[in-house]
């Protein structure tokens, strides 16, 4: 019997990738600014929340503005954002998260989503996930943003299970030091170079089993 009780998850780069769409809209943005920021400088976005992304992307192309400035600047970011998810389809969910949700939800382990997204609740949706997580804690409800561990303990909280019988999937290194930092075990999704410190690194949850969980 595994002593793990619950896996929380971490939504964009573990269950769907929608990078690519944060990519979209934020180059867009930027475009409209006048200037351009690489596909490179997106991964630093990564498990970043939108307030903080747009902070960095202002500093890329030396832009100043006011803070009622940068409100409606990303908000004009998220609208873009919002109608692109809104296509979204179950087909994007990523290999093998179906199918590892299901076997934790079968041998009895408990699930939450930890994310830091403000539109997770319209992902799961659009994707057809949201009845496998018991609960969901994402950028509405947590103040302090990754690598501060709030969004998993409160996920912990929320499943009413202790943070050491927890496991944590994550792809951004943010993400896995906020894991650590609430003394959860974590699983990386990527590469083990950038995401050092995880206790385990795989390329995504296809590579996932519960007897690696009972492992760990
Ligand atoms: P939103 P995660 C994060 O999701 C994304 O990786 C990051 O790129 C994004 O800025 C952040 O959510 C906030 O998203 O603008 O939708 O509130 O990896 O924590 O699931
Ligand atoms: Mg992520």
């Amino acid at each position: 019997m595994s002593t793990i009780k619950a896996c929380i998850f971490d939504l964009d780069g573990v269950i769907v990738d929608t990078a690519v769409y944060h990519y979209k809209a934020w180059k867009r943005l930027a475009n409209e600014l006048g200037f351009d920021f690489t596909e490179e400088d997106n991964e630093k976005l990564k498990g970043v929340s939108r307030t903080r992304s747009l902070e960095l992307i202002l500093q890329w192309g030396d832009v100043s503005k006011t803070d009622a400035e940068k409100e409606a600047l990303a908000t004009r970011k998220n609208n873009w954002y919002v109608e692109m998810i809104s296509h979204m389809t179950p087909e994007e969910v990523l290999p093998g998260a179906r199918e590892f949700l299901e076997s934790c939800i079968n041998a009895g382990i408990k699930t939450a989503l930890g994310s830091a997204s403000k539109n997770s609740v319209t992902i799961l949706e659009k994707t057809a996930i949201a009845h496998f997580f018991n609960v969901v804690i994402d950028g509405n409800k947590v103040s302090k943003p990754k690598p501060d561990p709030e969004v998993f303990l409160k996920g912990a909280q929320a499943l009413n299970v202790a943070p050491a019988v927890c496991v944590v999937f994550e792809d951004a290194i943010a993400g896995v030091q906020a894991a650590l930092a609430g003394g959860m075990k974590v699983v990386g999704i990527g590469s083990p170079q950038v995401l050092a410190g995880a206790h385990l690194v795989l390329s995504g949850l296809d590579k996932m089993s519960l007897e690696k969980l009972n492992n760990l």
